[in-house]
């Protein structure tokens, strides 16, 4: 398999199958992938028990959202492309949640154009549920698939 990184991205689904809720370790979550300009996170979630908010690192720290709110999202099913190279910063909004632990931040790379050829690509691991490929590229539509790819695959 050969493919160029700067024309692919990855959906990233928030908890993995465990979705956007209370008891879950995000920054565990967070530390275990590696999030790169124009991929995109999907949070999924009960929209009256949580929200997402995209906050500074001091709003991060504090779970106080009466500053440093950058955007807000209360789909339910919210989708967000990680647009710049940056540190990003999510919180819970209700009362509570992000001194629960519905927290994380994430460092945005830079993506590089560099190609890759896996040595040995018998031995790759299977494709994760928690992302897929090749969306970034095609239109909205696509991306919509992707979602309901990898929804199914986590089902
Ligand atoms: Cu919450």
């Amino acid at each position: 398999m050969i493919f160029v990184e700067t024309s692919i991205c990855e959906v990233f689904l928030v908890g993995d199958e465990d979705g956007w809720n209370s008891g879950i370790n995000f920054v565990n979550w967070s530390q275990n992938h590696n999030f790169t300009k124009g991929d995109f996170l999907v949070f999924n979630y009960l929209n009256n028990e949580h929200n997402v908010y995209e906050v500074i690192e001091e709003t991060y720290r504090s779970c106080d959202a009466s500053n440093g709110v950058l955007d807000e999202y209360d789909s339910g099913n919210d989708k967000i492309e990680l647009k710049e190279a940056r540190n990003y910063w999510f919180i819970c909004n209700v009362a509570g949640h992000c001194l629960g632990g519905m927290r994380f931040g994430i460092e945005v790379k830079e993506a590089n154009s560099s190609i890759h050829i896996p040595l040995n690509p018998l031995q790759s691991p299977p494709p994760k549920p928690s992302h897929a490929s090749n969306c970034g590229r095609y239109p909205m539509w696509t991306s919509f698939i992707c979602i309901l790819a990898f929804k199914i695959l986590s089902h």
